[in-house]
């Protein structure tokens, strides 16, 4: 036999060989350190195999508790529409057998502190491990972020469920990861609270900043003073019907923020930012006569009257019911732009405002003019343009949430052709609100100063959801990744990588995003 012949033959064998063996990898993920997460996890040691999710698998939870459960039920959810499969939730005492599911709360062996997690992967399990349910819930969302995009689909998708083997150990840098929503400006109801929760948690955002009160509208029923929301909730920017939560519709967003370990903090803005209350009581003005109500977007123009015995009574009221509304520890009471209000009379009322907050038992949270007054160690400064304020408040020994505007104001235009927003602060395009960090940003504000990262939507300019996402993202991820990674695990080069991967993630969950130019986008 002639040997030359037989070439060709040999190479093609070996061609298709080759063109096999990449299209097999292709298709199963088999690096996990290389999986696009956002937050990016402290550490992933990759093991090179994959796990296979089939319609054999169930999710078990360790032991009978109902936390478990309720998160073994929430992963479920959001396995069962896209999968098809008919996945359960079981509880057993031991690891269960290959191609499950395992979530384990274990004290032991964690030290990764309330939100940590260990994912461990291998061919035969995937087990999610931690030593609260919180850390369990942070955890469920890298498991979700691993699978494929069309996992977040609501219907079902062909296609196969694996994830590469390894495993991730996380826990996160800041113990406050926040969004303001200011709800204010434009009322946005129920459903799209939800939806704005929904969106958050799955960047392992612990905390929902409502801004319920501005010049425009009051949005939180108030028993003992129902014209604040029947009146002062009538109308929004632009002259807008408006809206207001009812105390059970927002013990029902409370309650389903909860359910995904995110705290909402309420926020009554004080003593400025309040023409809603003030054109609702009479009494509230200094001059006995209530005001129009407000529909422009000018800010700093109006004060409670903080030398009238009734304001502390009102405050008092307002405070005892948002406290009753509140599991949370905070209660933020605003405090900026008080431009009308004298310096001499906006100290003492903060101290007073400050102390009514402590008696119901609640610690003081509020934008960064608060340290102009005399703060108690618990209180948060929340720091968003002046430094000297923000170091007044840590020389108070109180903390710092670091709100920086021209790196977190998701309300500020990406750059000068965005239609929506201020630019006040600057254009925030996306590499602005991620290459920066908390702890060095402020000199004299250092790590331990600070209590976590925020970052506010102000709506003067927002009016529906489709607009507060094109806002939110991609910045939010982007701000979640400052707040829980390490600073030595961040670089945008990196960065910008994995965010262009969740296109198809946003495309899945229908989220109307900004296609920043300045993003590697693959659908
Ligand atoms: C400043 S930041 C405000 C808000 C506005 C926002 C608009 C802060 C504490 N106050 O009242 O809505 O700018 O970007």
């Amino acid at each position: 036999m002639n040997r030359n012949h037989n070439k060709p033959t040999i190479s093609l064998l070996i061609f298709v060989m080759f063109m096999i063996s990449i299209s097999c990898t292709t298709n199963s993920p088999s690096d996990l350190s290389k999986e696009s997460l956002i937050p990016k996890p402290v550490s992933i040691t990759s093991t090179g195999g994959y796990f296979n999710l089939t319609d054999g698998a169930d999710i078990y939870v360790q032991g009978e508790s109902e936390d478990l459960k309720k998160i073994g039920n929430y992963l479920n959810d959001k396995l069962l529409p896209s999968t098809g499969f008919d996945i359960e939730v079981k509880s057993t005492d031991k690891a269960p057998g290959s191609g499950n599911i395992y979530i384990v709360l274990s004290a032991g062996d964690i030290e990764q502190g309330d939100e940590g997690y260990e994912l461990s992967i291998t061919k035969d399990l995937v087990s999610l491990t931690a030593g609260t349910p919180a850390g369990l819930f942070r955890g469920v969302q890298t498991i979700r972020q691993l699978l494929p995009a069309n996992i977040e689909s609501g219907t079902k998708q062909e296609g196969e469920w694996k994830i590469a083997t390894g495993t991730i150990k996380d826990y996160p840098e800041f113990g406050y990861r926040g969004v303001m929503l200011d709800v204010a400006r434009h009322f946005f109801g129920v459903e799209d609270v939800k939806r704005f929760i929904d969106l958050i948690a799955y960047y392992k955002m612990n905390a929902l900043h409502l801004h319920l009160s501005d010049d425009q509208g009051w949005r939180i029923e108030i028993k003992s003073w129902p014209n604040l929301a029947i009146h002062g909730g009538s109308t929004a920017v632009g002259g807008g019907k408006g809206g207001y939560y009812t105390q059970e519709q927002y013990t029902e967003i409370v309650k389903y923020a909860s359910d995904q370990f995110i705290t909402v903090v309420p926020e009554i803005d004080m003593p400025g930012h309040i023409n809603a209350a003030l054109s609702s009581y009479a009494e509230l003005n200094c001059n006995g006569k209530a005001t129009e109500l407000y529909t422009g977007i000018e800010v700093g123009f109006s004060t409670l009257c903080t030398n009238k015995e009734i304001t502390y009574k009102f405050i008092d009221d307002v405070v005892r019911e948002l406290t009753a509304l509140t599991p949370g520890p905070y209660i933020h009471i605003g405090g900026d732009e008080s431009h009308v209000t004298k310096k001499e009379d906006y100290i003492p009322f903060i101290k007073k405002v400050h102390d009514i907050v402590l008696a119901h038992g609640k610690q003081v949270m509020g934008w960064d003019e608060i340290s102009l007054s005399e703060l108690n160690p618990n209180a948060v400064a929340q720091f968003w343009a002046n430094a000297e304020n923000a170091g007044r408040a840590v020389s108070q020994g109180a903390k710092i949430l670091m709100s920086p505007a021209a790196r977190t104001y998701i309300d500020m235009k990406y750059d000068s052709t965005t239609v929506l927003g201020q630019h006040w602060a600057g254009y925030v395009e996306v590499d602005s609100s991620y290459i920066w960090d908390p702890a060095t940003l402020v000199p004299g504000i250092t790590k331990k100063n600070i209590m976590g990262v925020e970052a506010p939507l102000w709506t003067e300019t927002i009016t529906n959801m489709e607009e507060v996402e094109y806002m939110v993202f991609p910045r939010l991820p982007g701000i979640a990744e400052i707040a829980w990674s390490p600073a030595s695990v961040r670089n945008w080069d990196d960065y910008k990588i994995r965010l262009g991967k969740f296109a198809e993630r946003f495309k899945v969950m229908e989220i109307n995003y900004y296609p920043s130019r300045l993003v590697p986008w693959v659908e």
